[in-house]
């Protein structure tokens, strides 16, 4: 998990801080202190370092903190302001040419993630955004390049322009460009070649299709988990082509985040999007006050509601909201409840975003049996109708058959059978409890099927 040890760190030294009914310059010394060193550790830039402990401090032991009711709370808000100032601020958006089509271009170092970026980014235009993306392979040099974004192309159903690997790349974006205009793609993604370090003939070659293409965006793709020099193979990229944004991919590995940490400081251009992943929906656009959020454990609540708005159907969520409160709920609910929550994605991912979701005792090493979900799948797919509706028919030997269908034991049927009774106690228990109108908070999901 990236960030951990920053995370970690920060965490345990804005704790000592937080309750404090009175903070000295001295506390406020302490602190910064620690919060240089996990930065340090955490791989940022050093000039980075230097100045956001300065703010830090300027502002934590200024009038606005020092006066307050809540200095320690204080503090570690403009902690938390500073982090988001320091990854930019404002989220940063994607270009729309007013003159379709958008051209895109992806550069970067070999194997930073361009290709798999260029089909990700496609996709998310296309499904978040309702646009119509065409995919440009300009990369003619590594054998199987052109067919990895045809792949990828095929996966997605979006169309790959591709001329070979016997014309130039410059030539190749120029005529895609031409193609995308007359069958009106509003985007076009030119998937261009990597070098193993920042070369002449490469930097030359990126310049002439920029003059050609005259990409309304050039993003750097560059792999989180190559630290500091990710910002200085920013720097370079900066300097020659003009970088518009920086994609941050692999940062569901366990790099320290001092990439992200550093990049936009170093470099001035604002990191737009973050990959997650090898999937193609393993793309999150950047949010630099969601991101503090999550380093400083206050959870990242915005994004998992996204999550579960871009895969629940609101239809179907009110119709178990009505189920729930009625106590109508079926094992065939259980089992599409399970789906809608696994099409959010790895389980463990999820409950990383809920705030203090890291103050809770082995969760870093939690990973969701995926088996023992397939299980419960099995059990209730084995199930009859009338069995799934009324659980309480389900005797010894309809127990032991749909142990045998399911290829599981009798004890995980009955576990199961039990589990799903107690929900259905407590959600008449809720039900209740709204009609006297007693019932406080949010909605909450009734019961946890793991
Ligand atoms: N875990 C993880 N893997 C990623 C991510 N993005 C890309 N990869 C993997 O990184 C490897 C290289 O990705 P490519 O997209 O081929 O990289 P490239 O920059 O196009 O490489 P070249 O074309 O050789 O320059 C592949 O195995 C990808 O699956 C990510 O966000 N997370
Ligand atoms: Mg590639």
């Amino acid at each position: 998990m990236a960030f951990e040890g920053l995370a970690d760190r920060l965490q345990k030294t804005i704790q000592k801080i937080r309750g404090k009914g009175k903070v000295t310059e001295a506390d406020v010394k302490e602190m910064m202190r620690e919060v240089r060193l996990a930065l340090l550790e955490a791989d940022v830039n050093f000039k980075v370092v230097k100045e956001f402990v300065k703010k830090v401090s300027e502002r934590a032991v200024g009038q606005e903190v020092m006066k307050s009711l809540t200095p320690g709370q204080q503090v570690i808000k403009v902690v938390k302001e500073e982090l988001t100032e320091l990854m930019g601020g404002e989220q940063s958006k994607i270009a729309v040419s007013n003159r379709p089509p958008t051209v895109i271009m992806m550069v970067g170092l070999q194997g930073a993630g361009k290709t798999t970026t260029t089909g990700k980014l496609a996709n998310l235009l296309r499904k978040k955004y309702n646009r119509k993306p065409m995919l440009v392979a300009a990369d003619i040099y590594r054998p199987a390049a052109i067919k990895q974004l045809e792949t990828l192309g095929k996966q997605l159903n979006i169309p790959v322009f591709s001329l070979g690997d016997q014309v130039s790349p410059v030539e190749i974006a120029r005529q895609a460009v031409e193609k995308a205009k007359e069958e009106h793609h509003d985007y076009v993604l030119i998937d261009t070649a990597g070098r193993l370090h920042v070369d002449e003939a490469l930097m030359a070659e990126l310049k002439e299709i920029k003059e050609l293409a005259k990409p309304d965006e050039i993003f750097l793709i560059v792999d989180a988990m190559t630290g500091q020099d990710a910002v200085n193979v920013a720097q370079s990229f900066n300097e020659q082509l003009g970088l518009t944004g920086v994609v941050l991919t692999k940062l569901d590995g366990d790099t320290r985040g001092g990439a992200a940490l550093s990049l936009r400081a170093v470099t001035q251009t604002p990191i737009k999007f973050v990959g997650l992943g090898e999937k193609m929906d393993a793309i999150e656009p950047f949010h630099p006050e969601r991101m503090a959020s999550r380093i400083l454990g206050m959870g990242d609540v915005l994004t998992l509601i996204e999550k579960a708005q871009a895969t629940v159907d609101e239809e179907k969520a009110k119709e178990l909201e009505k189920k729930i409160r009625t106590a109508s709920f079926t094992l065939d609910d259980f089992l599409e409840q399970l789906g809608q929550v696994r099409k959010m994605g790895p389980l463990d991912e999820l409950l990383k975003m809920m705030p203090g979701a890291n103050k809770i005792k082995g969760l870093n090493n939690l990973t969701i049996d995926e088996k023992q979900i397939a299980h419960v799948e099995a059990i209730i797919k084995s199930m009859t109708k009338e069995e799934k509706i009324h659980p309480e028919i389900i005797n010894a030997s309809r127990r032991k058959r749909i142990a045998k269908g399911s290829g599981t034991t009798i004890q995980e049927v009955n576990r199961l059978l039990k589990q799903f009774e107690d929900m259905k106690k407590m959600m008449k228990q809720m039900a209740g409890m709204q009609q006297k109108g007693k019932r406080k908070g949010g909605f909450k999901l009734p019961f946890n099927p793991f």
